[in-house]
Parts: C-alpha cells; sequence; structure tokens
C-alpha cells in the first residue's frame, strides 16, 4: 500500500438539510485519525480543509431540483483540484467529509488517472439520484449517477471531462433504501450491489471475498467512498439519513480487513460523519477505527 497520504477535509453541508455534518472532518481529527495512522508508520500530510462557499441567502429555492446546486458544484471543483494534485504526486488522497456530494469532486480529481477506477460504494444509500428522481433535491443522494455521467451537467462535467467511471466498476455493499428510479439506473446498468439481504444471507466474508474478485480482474485502481450510515445506527448514529438495520461495527472492521488484505485500495473517503447528532464523537471514532483496520491494524 502507498505509505505516504495526503489527507483533505472538505466541510461541505450543501448536499443535504440537516446542519452539522460540516464539522465531520474536525470531530474525525479530533478522534484522533493522524495518530492512529503514524502508528502504523504512514507518512501524513494533513492538507487542511477546503473552503467551500457560504449558499446565498436565499438557497431554499432548488434550482432543476438540486438545492444549492452552484455552491456544491463550485466546492466539488475546487476538492477535484486538490485531490488531483495528491494523486499526480503519487500519494494516497484520504478525504474526510462533509455530506456525500463530495464524492463527485474527489472521483473527478482521480478517475482521470485511470483507465478503469473501481469504486466500492459502501452505504445505506444508492446515491443514484438525479433532479428527476430525487425525492429531496438533495444532492448528496446524486453523487453515484453523476460520477456515471448522470445528472446536471454542472456536476457532470467537473474538470471537464465524463464520465468519471464505469457502471461495470461499481460495487454497492450495504444498501437498504433505493427510490424507485435508483432501482430502475442499477437494473439498466446492470450494476453490481449487496443489499443487507445478500450480506445477511451470505455473510460479510463471502460479499467482500466477492467485491474484490470481481474488481480485481477488471480495474486499475480502486476508490472506497464510506458513508457512515453504512453502518447501523446503533453503531454509528451520528449520521443525517439513519436506515435501522445496518452493517454491523465488527462486520465493517472485518471489510477493511480484507481490503487491506487485497492491497487493491488506491484513494479513499469517509463521509456523513455529524457530530451534533452524535453521541460523545462516537461516530467520529468509529470512522477512525476503520481507517485504521483499513490501512492495516493488528494486520500489519
Ligand atoms: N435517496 C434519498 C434522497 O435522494 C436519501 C439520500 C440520503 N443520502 C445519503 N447519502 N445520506 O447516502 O434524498
Ligand atoms: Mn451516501
Ligand atoms: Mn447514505
Ligand atoms: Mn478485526
Amino acid at each position: 500500500m502507498n505509505n505516504h497520504l495526503s489527507v483533505i477535509g472538505v466541510p461541505m453541508d450543501l448536499g443535504q438539510m440537516r446542519r452539522g455534518v460540516d464539522m465531520g472532518p474536525s470531530a474525525i481529527r479530533y478522534a484522533g485519525m493522524i495518530e492512529r495512522l503514524e502508528e502504523l508508520k504512514y507518512v501524513i500530510d494533513d492538507l487542511g480543509d477546503i473552503d467551500i462557499p457560504r449558499p446565498e441567502r436565499n438557497q431554499s429555492e432548488k434550482l432543476d431540483n438540486l438545492r444549492n446546486l452552484n455552491e456544491v458544484a463550485e466546492g466539488s471543483h475546487r476538492l477535484a483540484v486538490e485531490v488531483d494534485k495528491v494523486v499526480e504526486k503519487g500519494r494516497f488522497p484520504l478525504v474526510l467529509g462533509g455530506d456525500h456530494s463530495i464524492a463527485m469532486g474527489t472521483l473527478a480529481g482521480i478517475a482521470k488517472h485511470y483507465e478503469n477506477l473501481g469504486v466500492i460504494w459502501y452505504d445505506a444509500h444508492g446515491d443514484l439520484n438525479t433532479g428527476d428522481s430525487s425525492p429531496s433535491g438533495n444532492i448528496h443522494g446524486m453523487p453515484l449517477a453523476v460520477s456515471l455521467g448522470i445528472g446536471h451537467e454542472k456536476l457532470t462535467n467537473i474538470l471537464d471531462y465524463q464520465p468519471k467511471i464505469k457502471p461495470e466498476n461499481v460495487v454497492i455493499v450495504g444498501a437498504r433504501s433505493l427510490d424507485e428510479g435508483e432501482r430502475v439506473l442499477i437494473e439498466e446498468k446492470g450494476m453490481k450491489v449487496f443489499t443487507m439481504h445478500e450480506v445477511d444471507s451470505m455473510g460479510m466474508p463471502k460479499v467482500m471475498e466477492e467485491t474484490i474478485q470481481y474488481l480485481k480482474d477488471r480495474t486499475d485502481g480502486v476508490h472506497l467512498s464510506l458513508d457512515l450510515d453504512g453502518l447501523d445506527p446503533n453503531e454509528a448514529p451520528g449520521v443525517g439519513t439513519p436506515v435501522m438495520g445496518g452493517l454491523s461495527y465488527r462486520e465493517s472492521h472485518l471489510a477493511m480487513e480484507m481490503l487491506y488484505q487485497s492491497q487493491m485500495i488506491t484513494s479513499a473517503e469517509f463521509v456523513e460523519v455529524n457530530p451534533i447528532l452524535d453521541e460523545k464523537n462516537k461516530t467520529a471514532s468509529v470512522a477512525v477505527g476503520l481507517m485504521g483496520s483499513l490501512f492495516g491494524e493488528k494486520l500489519k
């Protein structure tokens, strides 16, 4: 594994409506992330936080059912530029959210360096909506669709190329809340999805084994996009859109350990940590623990 990590915080909360998720990067750092990874002998540059534009005052009016479109697009663009530089320098980008809309920027910065970037989308949700299909108008429910080149031009065209990724290079793990339009898209594109039904019936070891095998054959790098709401809200309560019946803490650690063993992950982001909704920074601590496993703790 690349032992030189560059950390970028993204205090973004404009992709949804709950206040507080912009403090996610601080909460994760406060939970001891840097020390934890330094212990594993990684060299870490903390590049600080991206500047996120403040929304115009009358922000609740939505453009094409896309809340805060201009500000989210601009923030994503700034993130993409920084991530691009990190990859260019040969370092591993580790991005801290912020709501999940930031994945559009992260992927824009990374994907131009790969022919076939793989993505593991660890999430209760598919994040495959567009302005047309979204029940909420919240852009954090759209970044995977956008990265596939589906959605508003201001989002799909970040860094002036699209699509960022191909549907056959994506694996979704932990899904249990999919909107109708998202199901149609999954079906249409033949995307690989391990819902909670598959996790329950196959077990996490088999799910991750298949995920790794599937991506190994077809990708030249793999990005892990981990939404903390993929975990069960009992174990990760500090998220804006909790969904019961999620992945356990232990299943998630095992998944991270298997990814470390596979040595296939080339970039990662941890998103949707909201310290205001959390219990004593528990969710940020869970995120840091998962990073520990992803980067080889106990197996190194
Ligand atoms: N699918 C719903 C919507 O589009 C809820 C999305 C919730 N999103 C996240 N991202 N937290 O995974 O509004
Ligand atoms: Mn998400
Ligand atoms: Mn989610
Ligand atoms: Mn373990």
